[in-house]
C-alpha cells in the first residue's frame, strides 16, 4: 500500500514486538469493511441487528470491566515531568516504553494486526493531520471507519513523510491492572493496551485529536478543543457559527443537534451541526478564527437519547451504526436503552450479555440498568439530518462565539459574556460542574474542568492557558467568549430553565451580542443580559421573573467560588500565567465592591 520507509519501518518494529500471525492493511473499501463485519459476527464480537429496521447496524458488548475512559491510567509521557504538569499523570517515556513493551510482547500471537491509515479532518485540508493505528480489534477497525476518514488516499497524501501519529493498540487480556493509555507527544506516539472501550482505543479521538493535537497546536500556533460546532442559519440565509465546550453529561451532543423552538422555526431559522465533540481552530487569512470538526462520526452516549431530547441523533443512528453496551431487544433484534421510550423490551439481553428483566429496573440503582449508563452509538456524521453543508469544507467555518458551560445549581447565571479575550480565557479556566444526585458520591461537589479539557490537555494546564492567551493576540477579529449554565435549580432542586431546543433563545442573545445588536448589564463577573432580551415567547413555565432569577449573580456564592478557584490554581501549579491571577484578583475585588 505504501513505500513510505517511516511507515514500513515502524510497522515492522511493532509487529516484531506484538508478533501477529498476519498483517492486514485497511483500504477504506466497503468490500473489506463488509468482510470484517461478517468475520466479527461469526466470532460473536458483533451481533448483526434487524437489517430492515436498522440497516447495516451492529451490536457489540465490551468486557464488563472495560466500559469507560480510564483517567487514572492515562499518562502523558514527556521527557520532563513538569511539561506534563500537575493535572496529568506522568510517566518517564523510557520507563513507559519499557513497561508497555513487556505487555505488548507476543500480545497479537494468533491474531491479526490491522493497519488503519486515517486522517483527522478532510484529506488535503490545511487542518488535516494523519495517523496510523495498529490494532488487533475488528471492532476498532469498524469504529475507526465511521469516526475518521480511512483509506489509501491518506497514504498517498502522506507520501514519503514521517509526519504521522503512530498509534498502537492491543487488547491483550483486557486486564484492568495492566491497562494503560499512554501519550508520547514528543514522539507523535500513542500506546494503548488492555482495553477495548472506544474512548481508550479509537486513538484518533481523545488521544490524538485532543491530547496530541493540543500539544501540536501549541507548537504550531493553533488550538485543539473539546468543543461542539454549530451553525445558526438566519431567515436571510446567512449562517453564524458557535463553538461550545461543556464537561461530560452537560448535553453537548444535544446542543450540537438542537431543534429550534417553534418561534424561530416559523421565522425560517435553522440550526446545523458541524461537530459534537472536538474542534480544531486556526486563524484564517481574514483574521477570524476558523473551525473544523476533525472527526467523521459521532461516538455518542445512548441513554437519554430519544425523539424529544435529540431526534436528530436518534435518526442518525438508524443506519450504519455500531451500538456498544446497549440492551439487545430479542423481540425484533433491535436495541433499547433507558430513556429511549417507555416500552422496555420483555425479551431482552442486558449490556453484560445476561437475560434482562425490565420489571426489576429501578432508576435509582444503576446496577439494574439494561444498557450501561455510558453505552454508546458510533454513527456516521453523513447520516445526521441536520449536518451542516460545510461539514466537508476543508477551510472550516468562521467562529463568531465561543461558549463555555458548566452544571452549576446556583453560582453561574443562565448566560454571561466575558469582557475581553483574556477575561474569556479566564472564564474558561474556572469552568466547573457540580456532582448531581444521579451520580454516586456527595452532591454539589465542584469539579473544576477548565475549557472541558481537564482530561484532554497533552501538556501542562498552566502552559495551555498561556497558549489560549497567546492565541488571543494572534486573532485580529476574535470570537466573543460567553458562559452558559442550563442547570440552575430552584429551592426544591428543580431545573428552572427548560433547556434542550429552548437553549436557542440564549444562543440568539449571544449572536446578537456578537453583532453589537443588544445592550447588556455589566456585573462583577461580566455582561449579563437585560431580562427582556431573552426571548420567552411561547414558553409556558418561564416569565420575566424567572429570567431575572436565572440571571442573578449571587456575590456571596461567587466569593466562595473564588476561594475554590484559588485552591485549584495552586494545584495547577507555578505555570499559571500571571494574567490569570490578575483576572482572579480583579474578579474578587469587583465582587467585594458589590457586597
Ligand atoms: C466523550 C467524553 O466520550 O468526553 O466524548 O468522554
Ligand atoms: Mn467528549
Amino acid at each position: 500500500m505504501t513505500n513510505n520507509k517511516y511507515v514500513l519501518g515502524w510497522i515492522e518494529e511493532m509487529a516484531a514486538m506484538t508478533q501477529p500471525d498476519k498483517i492486514v492493511w485497511i483500504d477504506g473499501s466497503e468490500e473489506q469493511a463488509e468482510a470484517l463485519r461478517a468475520e466479527a459476527c461469526s466470532t460473536g464480537e458483533m451481533i448483526k441487528l434487524n437489517q430492515e429496521l436498522l440497516p447495516n447496524c451492529y451490536l457489540h458488548r465490551t468486557a464488563v470491566n472495560d466500559v469507560a475512559r480510564v483517567e487514572g491510567r492515562t499518562f502523558i509521557c514527556t521527557s520532563k515531568k513538569e511539561d506534563a504538569g500537575n493535572i496529568n499523570n506522568w510517566m518517564d517515556p523510557k520507563e513507559c516504553y519499557a513497561k508497555l513493551s513487556k505487555l505488548y510482547t507476543g500480545a497479537m500471537k494468533g491474531r491479526t494486526m490491522y493497519v488503519i491509515p486515517y486522517s483527522m479532518s478532510i484529506v488535503g485540508s490545511p487542518f488535516a493531520k494523519y495517523g496510523i493505528e495498529l490494532t488487533d480489534s475488528i471492532y476498532v477497525v469498524l469504529n475507526m471507519l465511521i469516526m475518521t476518514r480511512v483509506g489509501t488516499n491518506v497514504l498517498e497524501a502522506l507520501g514519503e513523510s514521517g509526519d504521522f501519529i503512530k498509534g498502537l493498540h492491543a487488547k491483550a487480556d483486557i486486564d484492568e491492572e495492566n491497562r494503560y493509555i499512554c501519550h508520547f507527544p514528543e514522539d507523535n506516539t500513542i500506546w494503548s493496551v488492555n482495553s477495548g472501550y472506544g474512548g481508550n482505543v479509537l486513538l484518533g479521538k481523545k488521544c490524538f485529536a485532543l491530547r496530541i493535537a493540543s500539544y501540536l497546536g501549541r507548537k504550531e500556533g493553533w488550538m485543539a478543543e473539546h468543543m461542539l460546532i454549530l451553525g445558526v442559519e438566519y431567515p436571510n440565509g446567512e449562517t453564524k457559527y458557535i463553538c461550545a465546550a461543556f464537561p461530560s453529561a452537560c448535553g453537548k451532543t444535544n446542543l450540537a443537534m438542537l431543534i429550534p423552538p417553534e418561534l424561530y422555526k416559523k421565522q425560517g431559522y435553522k440550526v446545523w451541526c458541524v461537530g459534537d465533540d472536538i474542534a480544531w481552530l486556526r486563524v484564517g487569512e481574514d483574521g477570524r478564527l476558523w473551525a473544523v470538526n476533525p472527526e467523521n462520526g459521532f461516538f455518542g452516549v445512548a441513554p437519554g437519547t430519544n425523539l424529544n431530547s435529540n431526534p436528530n441523533a436518534l435518526y442518525t443512528t438508524m443506519k450504519d451504526t455500531i451500538f456498544t453496551n446497549v440492551v439487545h431487544n430479542k423481540e425484533n433484534n433491535t436495541v433499547w436503552w433507558e430513556g429511549l421510550d417507555k416500552n422496555p423490551p420483555a425479551d431482552a439481553i442486558d449490556w453484560k450479555g445476561n437475560v434482562w428483566d425490565y420489571t426489576k429496573y429501578n432508576k435509582a440503582d444503576k446496577s439494574t440498568c439494561g444498557a450501561h449508563p455510558n453505552s454508546r452509538f458510533t454513527a456516521l456524521a453523513a447520516n445526521c439530518p441536520c449536518l451542516s453543508k460545510e461539514f466537508n469544507n476543508p477551510k472550516g467555518v468562521p467562529v463568531s462565539a465561543i461558549v463555555f458551560g458548566g452544571r452549576r445549581a446556583k453560582t453561574a447565571p443562565l448566560v454571561y459574556q466575558s469582557t475581553s479575550w483574556q477575561n474569556g480565557a479566564f472564564v474558561g479556566s474556572i469552568m466547573a460542574s457540580e456532582t448531581t444526585a444521579a451520580a454516586a458520591g456527595a452532591v454539589g461537589v465542584v469539579r473544576r474542568d477548565p475549557m472541558a479539557m481537564r482530561p484532554f490537555v497533552g501538556y501542562d494546564m498552566g502552559d495551555y492557558w498561556a497558549h489560549w492567551l497567546k492565541m488571543g493576540t494572534m486573532i485580529p477579529n476574535a470570537p466573543k467568549i460567553f458562559h452558559v449554565n442550563w442547570f440552575r435549580t430552584d429551592a426544591d432542586g428543580n431545573f428552572i430553565w427548560p433547556g434542550f431546543g429552548d437553549n436557542m433563545r440564549v444562543l440568539m442573545w449571544i449572536l446578537a451580542r456578537c453583532e453589537g445588536k443588544v445592550s447588556a448589564n455589566i456585573t462583577p463577573i461580566g455582561y449579563v443580559p437585560n431580562a427582556e432580551d431573552i426571548n420567552i415567547e411561547g414558553l409556558d413555565d418561564v416569565n420575566l421573573d424567572t429570567i431575572k432569577e436565572l440571571l442573578t449573580v449571587d456575590v456571596e456564592s461567587w466569593l466562595a467560588d473564588v476561594e475554590n478557584i484559588k485552591e485549584f490554581y495552586a494545584q495547577v501549579g507555578d505555570r499559571v500565567p500571571q494574567a490569570m491571577y490578575d483576572e482572579l484578583a480583579a474578579l474578587e475585588a469587583r465582587l467585594n465592591a458589590a457586597k
